[in-house]
This record gives structure tokens, sequence and C-alpha cells, in this order.
């Protein structure tokens, strides 16, 4: 087709008066009301779908072009993507914030107003659902072509909320009042198989094959979302995949006469997108869970292979026109069905398969924790896809083959690298199979990139020592600098332009003005402006009372044992402690306002223990007059992207305590520095980089290291050796095990404290003491408030490095090559 032929593609009026208008039609036409009668939540979803008018244009042309072109484009297969609200950011990307705002003002409407209607998609758990929706925002911002491929749960991460203290779950029905970001398209479902059994057979030429015989199938039906990039004409896709009922299915059972059965059926099928599992690195083994994987995975090469590419594609192609990045072990059973997809039903041999997967798939690991990584039991997997373990099996088969040839003196090698475990069941080694499968393996940060070849993965990394590279996580500048602080953002925009927001190592520009006087007095009125805005939040959305003129000290994440919150807490009630026992005046305290934000897997008991402890230890403190105000814990329910994206910029000090050499990475700790907190923080992780970035002297260090704590464990850690020689930890614990925080009830925290004292998997009474020590100059540094804001302003000016375009910038050069393709 010639240009002059093309069909021409919708356009909307980029001014007020064509919002309103649009937003009119919108209101009275597709929302179904009349302005005098519109609810706020008529009126947002009225704006929303105004809004996604105006990236249609930009949607469609991407679409053609990239029909078009066909370049190389990556598909980014992830379980989670936490994308936070959709509005603001599309507001951002098609420059329209002061025409929406002028618009609804011009009908007496506030646009702020509308903004809290709308409902975040909470499709992940945390930072690695939350990383995937910051790397697709990046990749659409960079103009390369990708598509995320996901689940639409009906109910997302839980809504927390608490009863007395202790963590309830409550479900997120977060479609209930629309969903006006998403575009269903049931005509372009796709049929996914399980169960059944695998049957031998004699193809045209006699030679016989096995192929898979399903037990029972259902439907895919993809919702596709918008990535805008920002203000560059590029919007990239996200398809999340919901499953239905297949009609056949029904009909054989309506046939039966059986109307009740077929209703079963339908709602057994659509249990598969019902709910995301609210673990978080701990993965349970359930078989929906397996069943949501093998789903969403089936569905999108399906839809990759049959609705992307051109009919004639030659698949022999594949790795030149895509790579499947696997989000975690959570998609790999992506691999087997490749391999099903080109052997069995296109008929190619396996060699050239296997030739062609290889090339296709990259593999990302986001943890070191040894429960954190993913089997699945052979004998679970076999019944649920009987075809897909027997070419795992060939994989691994082969795969030992080639291992043997190699390491032909060392069995026990072999069988430590081989995909099946033996112990304690039969089981497959999701990790190992990825790494076997994929052209290249990822760890997230520098120093987890480097446990994962020599530790997790060190016998692999021995023998492909190409294969493993790292790229560290970054976060999106648009949703966490530009649209999360907008004072900070004006602020560093007046200084230095505005490129930063595309180009975030221009913060560097910042750094003379670390020195300038005027700017810092401006930086701190926009970090108490930030602490204003939470107060009023919290005071708002939670019923707490902050006060905006002490330090905020934040921890936020998910509630871990080896992220040490109570390493925190035990900061927390020894100060108090020693202030009820006068042996510290509190006149001689930082005031301090701690917050925390965490959601507890509904399963993990010690996790919601924990919970409790804080929100007690917070209702005792926050209720005592002695304390004067001075110290207060805020622990509002229910964090998430949101409250995030007021929290962190009203953050002074960003606490970043897990114990060194198990948190992978960390992102939030990224946020933090880019707007303006200081890092207390353990040598774990991106804070790693994060120090090396700011320097020491802007940089709370404290704690073991991971040689450190590898040669405490290997000696032999007891704790309470700890307790018994250090008073302060003493009297903290003692405390706590009193029931001073329980209405004198000892039994109620108890199991904390002995887990602390007998166990301590995470060695929070070995680091106590370093950790109180940093937090006393931490006291003396925020006393000076010139010598803080100078190291505030420079956490920002060297915290570009973490923006998520140069991790994306590294995925490109070290994994994916794919280039960007320029807007037309
Ligand atoms: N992470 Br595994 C998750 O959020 N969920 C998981 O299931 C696994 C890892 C996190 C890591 O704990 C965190 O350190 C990292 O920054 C993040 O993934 C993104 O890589």
């Amino acid at each position: 087709m010639t240009a002059d032929t093309t069909p021409p593609i919708a356009t909307r009026e980029h001014t007020v008066d064509g919002f309103v208008r649009e937003f009119l039609r919108e209101l009275n036409f597709g929302q179904g009301v009349d302005l005098t009668r519109a609810s706020a939540n008529d009126k947002y979803l009225a704006m929303a779908r105004t809004v996604r008018h105006y990236l249609m244009t930009r949607w469609l042309s991407t679409l053609r072009r990239q029909g078009q072109l066909q370049a190389k484009s990556v598909a980014y297969l992830s379980a989670e993507f936490l994308l936070g609200r959709q509005l603001d950011n599309a507001l951002l990307a098609a420059d329209l914030q002061d025409i929406v705002r002028e618009g609804l003002a011009s009908l007496g409407i506030d646009l702020d107003e509308l903004r809290e209607e709308e409902v975040e998609p909470g499709l992940g758990n945390g930072g690695l659902g939350r990383l995937a929706a910051c790397f697709i925002d990046s990749l659409a911002t960079m103009n390369v072509p990708c598509i995320g491929y996901g689940i639409r749960y009906e109910y997302g991460i839980f809504r927390q909320t608490f009863v007395d203290g202790w963590q309830v779950e409550k479900p997120d029905d977060w479609l209930r009042l629309g969903s006006p970001w998403e575009f269903p398209h049931p005509e372009s479902a796709v049929t996914v198989s399980f169960g059944g059994s695998v049957e031998q057979y004699q193809d045209d030429d006699g030679v016989v094959k096995r192929r898979w015989v399903p037990g029972w199938s259902v439907q895919g039906v993809p919702y596709n979302y918008m990535v805008p990039g920002y203000e560059n004409g590029r919007v990239n896709t996200l398809r999340l995949w919901s499953a239905q009922a297949t009609r056949a299915f029904d009909l054989q059972i309506f046939n039966a006469g059986d109307y009740a059965e077929a209703v079963r059926a339908q709602t057994f099928a659509e249990n598969i997108s019902k709910v995301l599992y609210p673990e978080d690195s701990t993965p349970q083994g359930k078989e929906l869970r397996l069943q949501q994987q093998y789903f969403f995975v089936a569905c999108s090469i399906k839809d990759f292979v049959d609705q992307v590419l051109p009919e004639d594609f030659d698949l022999h192609d594949l790795p030149e026109r895509i790579v499947f990045q696997l989000n975690d072990t959570h998609p790999v059973i992506a691999v087997p069905e490749l391999m099903r997809v080109l052997v069995d039903e296109k008929g190619w041999d396996w060699a050239d398969a296997w030739s062609v997967t290889q090339r296709c798939f990259a593999y990302t690991c986001h943890t070191l924790l040894p429960e954190a990584l993913e089997v699945w039991p052979v004998d679970l997997l076999g019944r649920l896809l009987p075809r897909h373990l027997e070419i795992i099996y060939r994989i691994n088969d082969e795969f030992l083959a080639e291992l043997r040839e190699a390491y032909p003196d060392d069995e026990l090698r072999v069988r430590r690298m081989s995909i099946i475990a033996e112990y304690p069941v039969r089981a497959v080694r999701m990790a190992y199979l990825a790494t076997v499968a994929g052209t290249k393996v990822n760890g997230v940060a520098a120093l987890h990139s480097q446990l994962l070849r020599d530790k997790v993965l060190d016998d692999f990394a021995g023998y492909w020592p190409d294969k493993f590279t790292n790229v560290t996580n970054g976060v999106t500048p648009r949703r966490f600098l530009r649209l999360s602080n907008p004072g900070l953002s004006t602020l560093v925009t007046e200084a230095i332009g505005d490129g930063w927001v595309t180009d975030l190592d221009q913060l560097r520009g910042l750094e003379p003005l670390a020195d300038d006087a005027e700017f810092r007095r401006r930086f701190r009125e926009v970090k108490h402006a930030n602490k204003l805005r939470i107060a009023d939040v919290l005071a708002h959305r939670d019923g707490i009372t902050v006060d905006p003129d002490t330090m905020f000290d934040v921890m936020v994440k998910r509630l871990h044992e080896y992220k040490r919150q109570t390493l925190k807490l035990l900061h927390i009630v020894s100060l108090y402690e020693k202030v009820s026992t006068g042996k510290l005046a509190i006149g001689d305290v930082t005031p301090r306002t701690f917050a925390f934000g965490a959601k507890a897997a509904p399963g993990y008991v010690m996790a919601k223990q924990i919970i409790g402890l804080i929100n007690a230890v917070g209702a005792t403190i926050n209720e005592d007059p002695a304390l004067e105000g001075r110290l207060r814990v805020a622990f509002p329910a229910n964090y998430n992207v949101t409250l995030a994206e007021t929290l962190i910029p009203a953050a002074d000090l960003s606490e970043q305590i897990s114990l060194a050499g198990k948190e992978a990475s960390g992102t939030g700790n990224m946020k933090f520095m880019l707007n303006g907190a200081l890092t207390i923080g353990t040598d774990d992780g991106a804070n790693v980089e994060i120090r090396e970035l700011v320097g020491d002297e802007n940089f709370f260090l404290f704690g073991l290291d991971e040689p450190q704590v590898a040669e405490l464990v290997d000696r032999g850690y007891h704790p309470s050796a700890y307790y018994e020689t250090n008073v302060d930890l003493r009297h903290a614990l003692d405390l706590i095990a009193s029931g001073a925080f329980s209405g004198g009830d000892r039994t109620v925290f108890e199991p904390i404290v002995s887990n602390l004292l007998n166990e301590d998997r995470f060695l929070a009474l070995a680091d106590f003491q370093a950790y109180v020590d940093a937090q006393a100059k931490v006291d003396a540094a925020y006393a000076d408030p010139e010598a803080w804001t100078r190291s505030a302003v420079l956490n920002v000016a060297r915290g570009g490095f973490f923006s998520s375009d140069r991790s994306m910038r590294d995925y490109i050069d070290r994994i994916w090559h794919t280039p960007p393709v320029p807007p037309a």
C-alpha cells in the first residue's frame, strides 16, 4: 500500500475547547449521564476515556509502523505488572496536564478530585512487578518496540487493613467501578490446554512421534493497555490475559444435559486469572499458580506467533524478530511450550527447534534466597502438562550428556547441575531450566550478579562464563520524580532545564548547586511542602497525625524477615526504653517520624506478628506524653504505588537495612535517593552502587558485609551472645518480652522475641549496635541542616544512573540487541 492510499487515523484537537467537547461527548454519549447529575466516578471515567483518545492516534500509528517494519521486539513476560495509577502518566505523556485542568475547571470540576477516583491496578506484589512497569515505560520512551505479556487478575494484591494492629486482608476488587484504561479483545481469544496424556502416533512418512492429547482447555482473552512514551509519539502495548471457559467445553456438558455442571466448569476455568498470589519471593507450589504461569505464557506465545507475526513469517528467523525476557522463573514454562509448538505443531526436528528456542529467551533472576527459587514437583507438572514434562526431560538428558563430555570425571557436578532435582521430591528446578535455555542470565545489581555467579549458579557460570551478566535495576523518572515530586521537578528544571526527564544523567548539573545556599533553602522548602502534603494524606486516608517539622525516617517495602523491619523496631524500642527510664533526656532526642509501609504474605505468620508489633509499639509511643510528641510511629495500612508517590518525596532518611547478601537489588532505595533522602543501609543489593555514587560521606553505612555474614554463619551464629553482652539490646528485647506493648500479656510477642534470641536467621542482633551507632551519626548530621541539605542535593545529582532508561540501555546492549525505532 502506498502512503496515498493508506487510510487516515483519527486525531483530536489539542486545545482546551477541543478537550471540553470530547469530555462532554464521553460523559453524555459514553457514560450516559448529564453533567448536572454525574457522580465523581462518572466524570473520572469520562475524563479517562477522553484522555486515552488523545493517545489513540499514537498507538494506532505505532502498531501500523511496527507491522510495516517488523523490527525486533522485546516480549517482556511477567506474572506481575504493578502499574500504579494511569491517569497522571497518560496526561504527562500526551502533554495534556494543563489542557485538562483548565478544561475541567471551565466546567466547575477539579482535576485533583477526579484523580482520587482512580483505583490503582495492583497486579503485582512489590519490587519485581513494579520493575516490570518501569521497564515498559522506559522502552516506550526510548522508542524500543516492546510488548508486555502478563495476567489480568480480577483481584490484585489484597487490600491491607489493621484490626487492633493486626493485618487483615480484604479482596482488591479493582474492576468494580469500571476500568477505563483497558481494551478487551474477545474476538482475538486463544485456546490453552491442560492435562490429559501423551500418545504415540505415526506421521504421514511413517515416523513415530509423540503428541499431547489434552484433557481440558480454557480461552485466554487479551486486554490491551496503552504504554505511552514520554512526549515521543510512541505507544507500546501491554497485553494481559483473562481466562474464560471455552464454548466447546460448555457445549459438551450442556448437551449432556447438566446445566449446573456446565456453569461450574465455567467457574473452574475462570479461576485461573481470578487472583494474584500474594507471596513475594516465597512460592507456595500451588497447582493453580502453575496453571496461571502456563496459561499466560501459552497465550502469549500463540498470540505472538499467530497474530503479531505476519502470516508468511519463517519461524527459523524468530530470534531476529523477538526476545522473550523471562521476569524471574514464573514464565519459564514458556521454554518447553515454544519447543512443543515447534516440534509437535510445526513438525520441526528437535535440534532445529532447540537451536531457535535457545536464542529466543533470556532470564533475569531476582533473588538469592534459596526458598525463593521455584521448583515444580514432577508429579504435579506431569499431571497438568504431561508433554511439557517429557520435553523438559529431553532437554535435561541432552544437557547432562553434554556436561558428561565436558566433565567426564565429575559426575557429582553433573548431578548438581541437573534440571531435575531428586530430593526431597523429584522436581524441576525452574532457574536451572531458564539458565540452560537462555542466551543470557542476569542479576539485578552488581553484587547480586556476582553472588549469582559465585554461589547460586556457580557451576553454570563456570561452564558458560559469557552467559552471565549484570543489569542493575532502575526506576522511571517520569513517575517517581517528574510526577510524584512536582516541587523538586520544578526546582530542578529551573536550574538545569527539563532534559533530565529523558536523560537522567543530566542531574549531574545540580552538583555545583549543592554549595549554593539559596538553592539549598529552596530545596528544603520543597521537602517541607512534601511533608505537609503527606501529612494531609495520612490525616485523611488513615487518621494519622504527623509533625512535618520532624525528620521523616521511612521504611517501606514488603514485610520480610530478611529486610529486617525488626532491626528498625529494635532501634525505636531502644530509644523509647532509654527515655522512659531516664537514661536519655527527651530534649536530647532528635524529633523523628518513623514511617512504615509493609504488607505481609497472608500465610507468613512471623511477618504478620512483626506488623502487629510495629503497630503495638506505635500505639504505645504515640500516646506517651513523656515523649512530648518528639517520636512518632506512622504505619498507614495498605502501602501501594499511590501512597509511595507521596510518601517517598517527603522522606529525609531511607531505611535499606536488609542483611547483606539477601536483597537482590531494591528499587525503593533508588526512588528515595532521587527524591533527596539520605540512605542508612547495609552493603547489600543496589545500596552498594548508591554508596559508590554518592560517596561515603553522604551515606550511612553499617553492618556486616556479605563475606562477614557468610563467615559468621559458618562459624556458628549465636544471637543470645549479643543479648547477653549488649545492655541496650537486652533492655529493648526485655521491654518487648515484658508485655509493655501488649497490655502486660507476655505471650503476644513471645514468638518474635524467642525467634530473635534463638534463631535470628537474618542476624538482626549481630547488626544492632552498628545500626544504632549509624543512627547516632544520622542525628548528628541532621543537626546541621545546611550540610544535610548539601548531601541530599548530591544524592539527587548523582542518582541519574538509577533511571530505568539506563537499565533498558544495558539490556539492549548486553542482551536484547533491539535497536530503537524512531517515530515515522
Ligand atoms: N523480588 Br524472586 C520480588 O519483588 N518478588 C520476587 O518474587 C522476587 C524478587 C524483588 C527483589 O526482592 C528485589 O531485591 C528487587 O529489587 C526486585 O525484585 C526487582 O528486581
